[in-house]
């Protein structure tokens, strides 16, 4: 189990909070989420195995925003 932490551009309030978290909980091998739209940041708890960096990406973005290189 790894853990990591995106830069989150584009979440604004709690429906975004949701709508990131939900689309990574979609992964297989995501453990966990949290998405702050304050601090514009999603910590994720992943099996490295599993899922890769680009995953995670795909995910936010399926979201509908952007992860901050
Ligand atoms: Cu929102």
């Amino acid at each position: 189990m790894t853990e990591t932490t995106l830069k989150v551009e584009g979440m604004s309030c709690a429906h975004c909070k949701a709508a990131v978290e939900e689309e990574l909980g979609r992964l297989p091998g995501v453990e966990h989420s949290n998405a702050d739209p304050q601090k514009g940041t999603v910590e994720v708890r992943y099996e490295e195995e599993k899922v890769t960096a680009h995953d995670l990406r795909g995910a936010v973005e399926e979201a509908g925003y952007t992860v901050a290189a």
